[in-house]
């Protein structure tokens, strides 16, 4: 069956020498997704198949040059209404999919990302190669999107590989590359790129003829006495159970409904599939994976944002040589996404001993990686001939970039911008990383401000997905486009923030970390206010994070808020009161909470009650209040932002909180949240919260346009 002219299809065949050559590239997208085209296609390719006798077996590969299949097209989740319709789309891929596996051989050729209903295809499918490129990757990551593999993955995948090894796949969503499939067995070799179809043809024609079987894969003794009874399996069950509940606190329907489909396919009756469709639907209507689903198509539209508004847009400049100012903890950290990122690295500090501090501690990251095997040795090698260190200005006098890190006083930023601009090039972009001076401040000191501006990195910075890039009106469009480009090459989720005291992150963090401090002084124990964040869904409670960031650090933030906004800031008693005891933090090894030597959090430091205004008395508030009380104080101040235009759009201010301050991602972030909770509802406990706390609790005048338009945010389906 030839291939016309102007082929819209997504999926083309071709025959050779009695093998079906399937290539799936679909026309103008940039990866490949079982939209319900390219599944008809799919469909109706194998029923040639299997009718056309002098077809003996079928190869599947991708025209694509980095993507195999991406999965099922996720915009299509947007038009189910009823969890029947969505059980209904994975009914439709377990029929597909076993007629391929009921049918002649297939092999299948992966090159570039295979996900979700691309690895189920996989699975399907009676033989597998993957190719040894970098870009070849393979999983099943449909948790992260708060729904369960739904063509069969939850079945196939066990079988393939064993239980641990694949719930160890399904439950994380991880991904493995092609070394790493082949030992597990999901994939049964390894080639080059350039003899991936070769390779596939010949196999195809092997299996059609008989003279090549697959062999199971050889699994150790400790793995099958576990995988290969009951009693075993039993106990691999509760583990992994135990092991989701402890990391998604029971926030996540997803990971537990795949315990229950994956053993499903255990049970006597065998009605894996059935539970799989089943459990399939029902997720695939749960706000957390709409909130997910959502997370999903921000954070790729944002991919194409570069930050301005202007027409056409200017050409990022290149940054390869980066100076780093401060080789302290964010200056190190900065480092040390910047070398794996292919730049090279000049840091300064005031004195030898800082400076290789410093460079030790980005040699710690990259040992990580080391370990972890995602360099090899003389990876790591190279990495680390990629950062120097200096106690002077030498070696700056060709860098395209310099990001400061140093002490967050103004005064210190302004000696140390004029130190630079005098030695940098004129082209080198100046920015500050500092995470609450406004930069139209910092920059005043600058003989070029139009090349000064924020980019504000989350500590720690190797795992912190955010990057906030702060502008000042005077910007050139150009340094920012540059600064945006740059931050995703250092694989940053960027969002361009309009200047202001506390940008967005750290603004939208003082009022909810000041309400806990307000518990605080009236006698709430620490625990009872970090449990309740936690159990709303924050990955720690706010004083927790006041340990973490620093007690130093918090305050300096907070009083440069407060200072902007006035009674809806004004500080708490508690946190000066600890601070003012020279207590730091973790950092410090004492705080709110006990650290050991090693700085490990222990319990909380009763001790510190004695400083508080309640002393050891303590008051109970339910930790509904609680809630209220912090996440209402973000919520309105995000609006807040908004409306200053500090945000440049509610997207922004959702990614920017779920991956810059832990805003639970399966809530959306905090303009998704108020969306579902209703705008009027926002607003009546805000107006109660405000009688209560006069001053800190004045709903946003959008928030109360919107209680009465009932307009929302997001207009329904897929955010832009
Ligand atoms: N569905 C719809 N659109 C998708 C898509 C998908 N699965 N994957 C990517 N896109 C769009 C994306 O929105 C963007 O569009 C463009 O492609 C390029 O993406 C049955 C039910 C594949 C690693 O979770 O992780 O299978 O913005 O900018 O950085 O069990 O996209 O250009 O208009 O991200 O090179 C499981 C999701 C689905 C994979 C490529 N699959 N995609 O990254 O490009 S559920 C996923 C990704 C499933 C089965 C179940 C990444 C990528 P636009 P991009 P990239």
């Amino acid at each position: 069956m030839t291939a016309p002219a102007t082929d819209q299809r997504a999926i083309t065949m071709q025959v050779e020498n009695g093998i079906a050559v399937l290539t799936f590239d679909a026309p103008g997208a940039p990866v490949n997704t079982f939209s319900a085209a390219a599944q008809d296609d799919l469909r109706r390719a194998f029923e040639t198949i299997h009718r056309d006798t002098s077809i003996r077996a079928a190869v599947i590969l991708s025209g694509k040059r980095d993507n195999f299949i991406a999965g099922a097209d996720i915009e299509a989740f947007l038009d189910f209404r009823t969890a029947d319709d969505a059980e209904a789309a994975s009914r439709a891929g377990h029929a597909d999919f076993a007629a391929i596996e009921k049918g002649k051989p297939v092999v299948c050729a992966i090159n570039g990302g295979c996900l979700g209903g691309g690895t189920e295809l996989a699975l399907a499918c009676h033989w597998r190669i993957a190719t040894d490129s970098p870009k070849t990757t393979i999983s099943l990551p449909e948790v992260q999107l708060g729904i369960i593999p739904g063509a069969g993955g939850t079945q196939r995948l066990p079988a393939l590989i064993g239980l641990q090894a694949a719930l160890d796949m399904i439950l994380t969503g991880k991904t493995v590359r092609a070394k790493k499939a082949l030992q597990l067995g999901l994939v049964d070799e390894m080639v080059h790129p350039s003899i991936l179809r070769r390779v596939a043809l010949q196999r195809a024609s092997e299996l059609a003829d008989g003279t090549r079987q697959r062999e199971a894969k050889h699994r150790g003794a400790g793995e099958m006495l576990l995988d290969e009874n009951p009693i075993g399996r039993a106990i691999v069950f509760r583990k992994a159970r135990e092991g989701v509940l402890a990391k998604t606190k029971g926030l996540y329907p997803a990971p537990l409904a795949a315990l229950d489909a994956v053993a499903a396919g255990y049970t006597s009756d065998g009605d894996g599939y059935q539970t799989e469709a089943r459990l399939f639907g029902e997720l695939a209507m749960t706000p957390e994976s709409q909130e997910l689903v959502f997370l999903f198509f921000a954070t790729t539209a944002l991919k194409r944002d570069m930050g301005v508004e202007v027409a056409p847009l200017p050409k990022p400049l290149p940054v390869e040589r980066l100076g780093i100012l401060g080789a302290g903890f964010m200056g190190a950290g900065i480092a040390s996404v910047a070398i794996p990122a292919g730049t090279i690295v000049r840091m300064k500090d005031a004195d030898t001993a800082r400076v290789a501090k410093g460079l030790a501690a980005v040699r710690e990251v990259m040992r990580e990686k080391l370990v972890k095997k995602q360099v090899t040795r003389p990876q790591f090698d190279d990495l680390l001939l990629s950062v120097s260190g200096t106690t002077d200005y030498s070696g700056f006098g060709n860098v395209d970039l310099v990001i400061e890190a140093v002490f967050e006083d103004l005064q210190v930023k302004h000696q140390v911008l004029r130190e630079i601009e005098a030695v940098v090039p004129p082209r080198a972009i100046i920015a500050s990383n500092t995470s609450t001076i406004p930069i139209g401040r910092i920059a005043s000191a600058s003989v070029r401000p139009e090349r000064v501006l924020g980019m504000h990195f989350f500590s720690p910075v190797h795992k912190m997905p955010l990057l906030e890039i702060i502008t000042h009106d005077g910007n050139d469009p150009q340094v920012v486009v540059s600064a945006v480009s740059y931050g995703r090459r250092l694989g940053k989720t960027v969002i361009v923030v309009r200047d202001g005291p506390g940008f967005y992150a750290n603004r939208v963090l003082s009022p909810y970390v000041n309400a806990a401090g307000l518990l605080l002084d009236e006698g709430v124990s620490i625990e009872s206010i970090d449990d309740a964040l936690v159990k709303f869904g924050f990955p720690v409670g706010p004083i927790t994070l006041v340990d973490e960031v620093g007690l130093d650090v918090a305050t300096k933030a907070g009083a440069i808020v407060a200072e902007a906004f006035g009674a809806r800031m004004a500080p708490n008693e508690s946190i000066q009161r600890v601070i003012k005891s020279g207590r730091l933090g973790r950092k410090g090894k004492r705080g709110f909470y006990v650290y050991d030597d090693d700085g490990k959090k222990g319990g909380v430091d009763a001790s510190v009650y004695d400083l508080l205004p309640t002393g050891q008395k303590r008051t109970t508030v339910p930790a509904a209040r609680i809630v209220q009380r912090c996440v209402y104080a973000m919520l309105n101040e995000a609006v807040l932002c908004l409306e200053d235009g500090i945000l440049r759009s509610a997207r922004d201010g959702d990614i920017g909180a779920v991956f810059g301050i832990g805003f639970p991602p399966f809530r959306g972030g905090p303009f998704r949240y108020i969306g579902r909770v209703g705008a009027a509802s926002v607003v009546g406990t805000l107006d109660e919260l405000e009688r209560e706390f006069p001053g800190r609790y004045q709903a946003a005048r959008t928030l109360r346009d919107m209680a009465e338009s009932g307009e929302k945010f997001y207009p329904a389906g897929k955010p832009v």
